[in-house]
């Protein structure tokens, strides 16, 4: 048997927290699960018995309307199965309102993962897939009919990027020069990606400016000259320095007998 799955949670509902929280599983399996004398630990001292509930062969199950309360920060939900052994859990820090924490496919340059994401709830429907993108900005953040920019990706495709104005778009502006290389993490709608996370690859950014910027290239001699300079200052200082401690606690010992 395969594993059942948390699949979702909505510890944090826009509004009225008690009641409208909801947990979702999932069973990949070919056959529908009895959930008897399984349960849902919610919290360090609360737990959702699952007896009278079945999950249908690859289908989801919510379990909602319980007397619980999800706690929003900090907090462990474990899926308990009839023998005691955990068999799934999602923990979280802060839990964002109205959005759910779910498990997505994410699709990448590598292999594809999984991870827990918080986004817009999908009860009961599958959850969304994520793709890893890795690459180059082609051109930078602008506001147009969308707030987006554009990326080329390891196969040289370019690939228009759109975001929401929760992001500080001048921030972005000062960040994603053109020629970046940069890691997003993106949904994909008909013909762009809306962005929801993204890293500058600090390394490979600095090497990209050094080789746009020819006429630096006379700095790195002339620093290392003067590096040269200055290990035997900092050899001489360490010497000196060896010697006054020396001579002190020779001092020391010399007065010492008293
Ligand atoms: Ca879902």
């Amino acid at each position: 048997m395969q594993q059942i799955i948390i699949s979702e949670a909505l510890p944090n509902p826009t509004g009225k927290d008690m009641g409208n929280e909801w947990i979702e599983l999932f069973n990949p399996n070919p056959e529908n699960i009895d959930l008897s004398s399984w349960k849902i630990q919610t919290g360090a001292k609360s737990s959702i018995k699952l007896d009278g509930n079945i999950v249908s062969a690859k289908s989801f199950l919510v379990i909602e309307n319980f007397k619980t309360q999800l706690k929003n920060t900090d907090n462990k939900i474990l899926l308990i199965d009839d023998f005691g052994n955990t068999v799934d859990k999602i923990e979280y820090t802060d839990a964002k309102e109205g959005r759910s924490l779910s498990l997505a496919k994410i699709v990448g340059t590598t292999e594809a993962k999984t991870a827990h994401i918080w986004d817009s709830p999908t009860k009961n429907l599958p959850n969304k897939t994520f793709y890893e993108i890795e690459g180059v900005v082609e051109s930078e953040p602008e506001i147009g009919e969308e707030f987006s920019f554009t990326m080329k990706d390891k196969a040289d495709k370019t690939l228009t990027i759109n975001f929401d104005e929760t992001y500080q778009f001048d921030l972005m502006q000062s960040t994603l020069a053109s020629g970046s290389p940069i890691v997003i993490l993106a949904e994909k709608d008909s013909g762009h990606y809306n962005l929801k996370n993204y890293q500058i690859l600090e390394t490979k950014a600095a090497q990209t400016t050094a080789g746009a910027k020819p006429e630096q290239a006379s700095a790195p001699p002339q620093s290392s000259w003067e590096l040269f300079l200055l290990i035997p200052i900092i050899a001489l200082i360490g010497v000196l320095i060896f010697l006054g401690k020396f001579g002190k606690s020779t001092r020391y010992e010399a007065t010492g007998k008293f």
